[in-house]
């Protein structure tokens, strides 16, 4: 008879908000963590969101799941954080339309200050955790400092949105599945300046495995209007729903995720913001989007891809944003 594994603990903060609200679901019916691992969910928002996270545990009770073993709904840190196992760290104020991410900084960076300290003090030390809420990847770097018995190399920024949208625009482009399509890549900040790459790209054609520059070989597309149509989704979506993404959010979020705790296959790589050690002339000190392979829940930063100079600047353009992102961090929280 085969053993039960023993459940873990998971946190979603802003479980009352919209992308929990999709998230919630996809965690507890096993499609991040495995169909064999129970759990227990930590859901943390603010005190004046209590009842309508009434309603979401309701929703989950009724949604019967049978890997969640229980709902801790909490406004209080220290029961949210504590002995967690992973940390969907979603709560933040969201961007409005019109809204600079820049406005979005100063009043984000201190609630990841307190999430910070409260991981430190009382989550796993093996704790991984995911920052979806903007400024994604300065909120990452702002928690790992406020948190220092936590090795760095477990926070980390979700990127996986855009890379999921550029992967399905060059699906869409080749008129293949998505799934056909791998290895595209976002560099640096979860902002207008990050950078998708498709040009170490592969695509699946029958048995064989098409190289990017083969299979779409219109470059100046791929340049421009490539990139600008992923720089600018998170935008149109806002501007059409007036809310921003939620539904894609939350499955990237779990994307993330469940590589980051399964692993990835050989030959696969996927996009996460981490801490830089200068890899491609980056910014050392900064969270930065890399291509990533993981094994036993360690991402390394899939080294050798050659940059061409166009890919050279938009890296340093964006890896510029990230330096002045990290000192107005650093000043805000220090006040
Ligand atoms: P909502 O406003 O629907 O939900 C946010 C929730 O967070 C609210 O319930 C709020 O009460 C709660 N909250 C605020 N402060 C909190 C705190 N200190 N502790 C716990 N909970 C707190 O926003 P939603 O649409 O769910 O978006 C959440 C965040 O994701 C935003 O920052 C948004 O900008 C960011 N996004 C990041 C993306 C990415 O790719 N990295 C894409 C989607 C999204 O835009």
């Amino acid at each position: 008879m085969s053993q039960q594994k023993e459940p873990i603990r998971v946190l979603i903060t802003g479980a009352a908000g919209q992308i929990a609200y999709s998230l919630l679901y996809q965690i507890g019916k096993g499609d991040v963590f495995g169909q064999d691992q129970p759990l227990y969910l930590h859901l943390l928002d603010i005190p004046a969101m209590m009842g309508v996270l009434e309603g979401v545990v309701m929703e989950m009770m009724d949604c019967a799941m049978p890997l969640v073993c229980g709902v801790v709904p909490t406004a209080d840190p220290v029961e949210g954080f504590r002995d967690v196992d992973a940390a969907f760290l979603v709560g933040a104020m969201p961007r409005k339309e019109g809204m600079e991410r820049k406005d979005l900084l100063a009043a984000n960076v201190k609630i990841f200050k307190v999430q910070g300290q409260a991981l430190d003090k009382y989550a796993k030390k093996t704790v991984k955790v995911l920052v979806v809420g903007n400024p994604a990847n300065t909120n990452a770097l702002v928690c790992s400092k406020y948190a220092p018995t936590i090795p760095p190399e477990n926070f980390s920024a979700m990127t996986r949105l855009d890379q999921n949208r550029a992967q399905a625009q060059i699906a869409a482009r080749l008129g293949v599945g998505v799934d056909a399509v791998k290895n595209i890549f976002i560099w640096g900040n979860h902002s207008s300046t990050q950078y998708p790459d498709a040009r170490h790209g592969v695509v699946k054609k029958g048995n064989d495995d098409i190289k990017m520059i083969d299979a779409l070989p219109d470059q100046a597309w791929l340049q421009d209007q490539f990139v600008t149509t992923v720089q600018k989704r998170g935008a149109a979506v806002i501007a059409a729903r007036k809310m921003s993404s939620a539904m894609s959010a939350a499955k990237a979020a779990c994307d993330h995720m469940r590589d980051w705790w399964l692993g990835t296959p050989d030959g696969s790589y996927v996009s996460m913001g981490v801490l830089s050690d200068g890899s491609y002339n980056t910014p050392p000190g900064v969270i930065f989007s890399f291509p990533v392979g993981i094994k036993d829940k360690k991402w390394t930063i899939l080294q050798g891809l050659s940059l061409d100079d166009f890919s050279k600047g938009k890296l340093e353009q964006t890896g510029q944003e990230l330096i002045e992102e990290r000192e107005e961090a650093f000043s805000v929280c220090a006040d």
